[in-house]
């Protein structure tokens, strides 16, 4: 799930992405002064060190919680800042398969000739390899590389149907609460082809390490936050918060090339150490740079999300991704196209007016309806994409299809603004998400007649079996 994923292009980005790669290497890492086989010495430093050193032990880092505090009105008092630990995951709406779950069955789960991104923990950058030949890795004893799988998206497999994210996330998730549904619905590619994608397809991942694998400090992308729980085996982060001083750090830590020789930990003020082991879920919140090393062979079930509580940060982080020129490959797919959304859906919601083709508006379901308030979190968030949108050059703009009108959107943000500017930040702790994902309905014949396409199988045969009248009847809300 590190910014070292979503592998997917079509043809044209291919050229283009090789070309940036090339670069990046360069950028990255000088080239390899050992072979790419040695992974004993390439690094300048022992990682064994940094996971004794007592300089990482630090504390007051990580929040430990109980998964029923977890909840709306917790991120709408106090944000989402600080990592969070849970011991065990009562109370989170995690739902996981049982601990004895193996590489063999999420094979069966997703097929054997799944392709995975596969990091050489070596170098750090990615190989392809399918499914069963990654099974043949994991179960060789005498293993002459250190791989590590960290970005199977799973979603639209059947190892979807075992792994449900913590009802929280799916309470503030984008992609839940304001991607529009029937779009999302007519996804039906399960890999990560961008050129098939019709949603950020970044919600499910299935993570395989063996013992010994090290990922070395990254944001996860797009500034997304993300939840992590160890099924099975054990994980050691070393955190770092992402302040201005920190991320700038960071940026010229990753342009340097010399990340094989510093471990990015030694150049900051504050890193610290937490060790995961089996039952514990783990929350990061936007921004946080961390590296992780697997003591043993661990089977981990994560996803990344965007939401309304980390705004201001995932457009910095959006911006260290520009400077540090992450390929759009390993970035958070339809960032852009996803803050248009938010827009809309705020609007729609707090105003009434829809911005969205084929959506009635709601005006008149608001009337006589008490103000809402919104939290800082949120009022900053939305001034914060109406500056990124508008500073963004024309042809990055990218204004989904299905926004109507663009400028008289932003003129309703504006308003909204306005009106809300004054809010208490007391009383917008209600424990309901002002974005409810039951206002995300697909009411939406246009989204229908123009995407339809999508969700065949190639031939004109429609694949997808839930978009039942329960779904159309949504749409009448
Ligand atoms: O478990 C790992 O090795 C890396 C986890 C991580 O930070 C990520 O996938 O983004
Ligand atoms: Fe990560």
């Amino acid at each position: 799930m590190h910014n070292a994923q979503n592998a997917g292009y079509d043809d044209w980005q291919v050229a283009a992405a090789v070309r940036r790669e090339r670069k990046q290497r360069k950028l990255y890492s000088e080239e390899f002064t050992f072979g790419d086989d040695d992974y004993e010495g390439a690094r300048g430093f022992s990682v064994a060190e940094k996971l004794e050193s007592p300089r990482f032990a630090q504390s007051g880092m990580v929040r430990e919680m109980k998964g029923e505090n977890l909840t709306v009105g917790f991120l709408q008092q106090n944000g989402f800042n600080i990592p969070l630990l849970f011991k065990e995951k009562t109370g989170l709406g995690l739902q996981v398969p049982t601990a004895n779950f193996s590489i063999s069955d999420v094979r069966m789960c997703v097929g054997s000739r799944r392709l995975l991104d596969v990091m050489d923990v070596n170098t750090q950058k990615n190989v392809e390899m399918t499914m069963k030949e990654w099974e043949k890795y994991y179960e060789d004893p005498s293993k002459k590389k250190l791989l590590n799988v960290i970005s199977l998206e799973f979603s639209h497999t059947k190892l979807e149907n075992y792994v449900q994210s913590p009802a929280i996330v799916r309470q503030i998730d984008w992609v839940d609460v304001v991607w529009p549904k029937q779009l999302k619905e007519s996804q039906v590619e399960s890999t990560n082809l961008l050129n098939d994608m019709m949603y950020p397809k970044v919600q499910k991942y299935c993570l395989m390490s063996v013992k010994n694998c090290y990922t070395d400090f990254h944001v996860d992308f797009g500034g997304t936050s993300v939840w992590y729980h160890i099924l099975r085996g054990s994980k050691v982060f070393w955190l770092i918060p992402p302040t201005e001083k920190n991320l700038q750090l960071y940026e010229k830590w990753v342009l340097s090339g010399k990340q094989s020789d510093v471990f990015f930990g030694d150049t900051v003020e504050k890193c610290a150490r937490v060790y995961l082991t089996a039952g514990n879920t783990f929350f990061i919140p936007t921004g946080w740079i961390h590296a992780v090393y697997t003591p043993t062979d661990s089977l981990v079930f994560g996803g990344n999300f965007l939401h309304s509580f980390g705004i201001v940060k995932q457009l910095k982080i959006t911006q260290v991704e520009d400077n540090t020129k992450v390929p759009q490959k390993f970035r958070y797919p339809f960032f852009t196209e996803m803050l248009w959304y938010v827009l809309a859906k705020y609007v729609y919601t707090l105003l009434g007016h829809s911005h969205l083709e084929g959506e009635p508006g709601r005006e008149h379901e608001l009337e006589g309806k008490p103000h809402v308030h919104l939290t800082h979190y949120e009022l900053f968030g939305l001034k914060d994409i109406v500056m990124y949108l508008y500073d963004l050059p024309a042809q990055k703009k990218n204004v989904p299809e299905l926004i109507r009108d663009p400028v008289a959107l932003i003129k309703d943000v504006r308003t909204l603004v306005e009106r809300h500017c004054r809010d208490v930040p007391e009383l917008a702790v209600t424990g309901v998400p002002v974005l409810h994902p039951d206002l995300n309905v697909s009411n939406n014949a246009y989204i229908r007649e123009h995407y339809e396409y999508y969700s065949g199988d190639g031939c004109g045969n429609r694949t997808t079996d839930n978009e039942g009248p329960g779904d159309e009847d949504g749409g009448a809300r």
